[in-house]
């Protein structure tokens, strides 16, 4: 080789080929993971097999198939098919499952939706669904959103069925309702835009302090972040809203991650911006200590609630609608790619960051990545490293942590040092 061909070649950015969980976990976050869309799931192979690869998605979370509509149609007659789908797949990959979601206003059946309840009656009701699909999910749900979207977009306490007949009192109620029937699981409200740190936030950090009040077990919040390309809240600004809630002893994870175009298709300057804001919610999420991880609502445009529920937009997630990473996957991976290989993987910074990790660029600033030849393993010797596996079916790595972390059970799969 030419003098000038070896240069060039040493000189050669490495293309960064480790996948989305596998950089996640070495950055520090518990997971990188994606929902599960059940029809797909059933009918389409070559999206199973992406989703599938737990180097590229750690953690999945049923789009549909857990609701109370999909769960408790009929009251008292309890159905998992839809549900099992994406446990089945968890366990069958060896991926961490949130679960989503006991109590919300929306995919709620007429016969809760519309009864006539008192206090006693509608507690009763809530009762038994979250013990008959806790009991069903037990020892297999990293986290439940127990409360789903209990704030409405303006800034006050949703109008629902619930709120008519308790008033706030539900909030500690639910969660209470919960730790009583699954006490292993983390519990999270969860909700969206929350990333705007308005009224809606304003009124989620009233939503929290109500339930601590009260005594009741909250454990998360999580950010939907169902966003729009050029209007997402920058790097910054979006770990202050993190930490406005961490402040109050709680995690956060990135729950239901998307990022839509408002003019369809997108051009490739569109694209690139849409890599910049996915970068920067994930960037946020590196920078903020008990910000456990991001999941995307969905990993591909082929399929999307998005152009469903707002015509004329779309092609917001990851991969495009032939399953070809787009430039915002090229984006996540670099900005994980760059913690990962930093010294200190979650630092905390105490003023406004312009960040030591690129936000993107990725095209111009390659990174270089270790080979990673198994996930979530730890780089040497016999304990793994925090939030590493450390035990499960199948697993035959390390089973102590470093101190001062201890091996902790999240299901019979998966054990991670915590
Ligand atoms: O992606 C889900 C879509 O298939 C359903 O039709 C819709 C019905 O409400 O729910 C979507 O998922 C929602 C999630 O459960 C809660 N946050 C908002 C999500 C997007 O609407």
């Amino acid at each position: 080789m030419h003098t000038t061909g070896l240069l060039a070649a040493l000189l050669a950015p490495v293309v960064v080929s480790a996948q989305l969980h596998e950089l996640a976990v070495k950055a520090g976050l518990q997971y990188f993971g994606t929902c599960i869309g059940e029809s797909a799931s059933q009918s389409d192979t070559a999206y199973m097999n992406i989703l599938s690869d737990k180097r590229e998605f750690g953690q999945l979370v049923p789009e549909n198939g857990q609701k109370w509509d999909a769960t408790e149609g009929t009251r008292g007659r309890f159905t998992y098919t839809q549900g099992d789908i994406s446990a089945s797949a968890a366990r069958r990959n060896g991926q961490l499952l949130r679960c989503h979601t006991l109590v919300w206003h929306s995919q709620l059946p007429n016969w809760v939706a519309s009864g006539s309840w008192n206090r006693q009656t509608l507690t009763e009701v809530i009762e038994s669904h979250i013990n008959n699909v806790m009991d069903h999910y037990r020892g297999q749900c990293l986290h439940w959103d127990v409360l789903n979207e209990a704030v409405d977009d303006n800034g006050s306490y949703r109008n629902s069925v619930f709120y008519r007949v308790f008033g706030t009192d539900y909030f500690p109620l639910v969660f209470n309702l919960a730790k009583k029937a699954d006490p292993v699981t983390k519990l999270y409200y969860n909700d969206y835009n929350l990333e705007y740190n308005g009224a809606k936030t304003e009124k989620t950090v009233e939503l929290v302090k109500i339930i601590q009040a009260a005594k009741a077990p909250i454990e998360g919040v999580g950010f939907q972040a169902h966003l729009i390309v050029g209007t997402t809240p920058n790097r910054a600004q979006l770990a202050t809203v993190l930490r406005r809630f961490t402040s109050l002893n709680l995690d956060v994870a990135y729950t239901e991650l998307d990022i839509r175009h408002e003019t369809m298709p997108p051009n490739s300057q569109a694209l690139s911006r849409q890599g910049t804001d996915y970068a920067n919610v994930v960037g946020s999420c590196l920078d903020v200590d008990r910000c456990v991880g991001v999941t995307v609502w969905g990993y591909t445009d082929k399929y999307s609630w998005v152009p469903g529920t707002f015509p004329g937009t779309g092609a917001a997630l990851l991969y495009d609608d032939q399953l070809r990473k787009k430039a915002a996957w090229t984006s996540v991976s670099s900005v994980l790619a760059a913690a990962a290989t930093g010294s200190n993987p979650n630092p905390q910074p105490t003023t406004i960051i312009t960040t030591t990790r690129p936000a993107t660029t990725p095209t111009s600033t390659p990174v270089v990545v270790e080979p990673t030849p198994t996930p979530s393993s730890p780089a040497s010797g016999s304990e793994a490293q925090r939030w590493g596996q450390c035990g499960g079916q199948g697993w035959s790595g390390p089973t102590r942590c470093v101190a001062p972390y201890t091996c902790t059970y999240g299901n019979p799969w998966y054990s991670q040092c915590l």
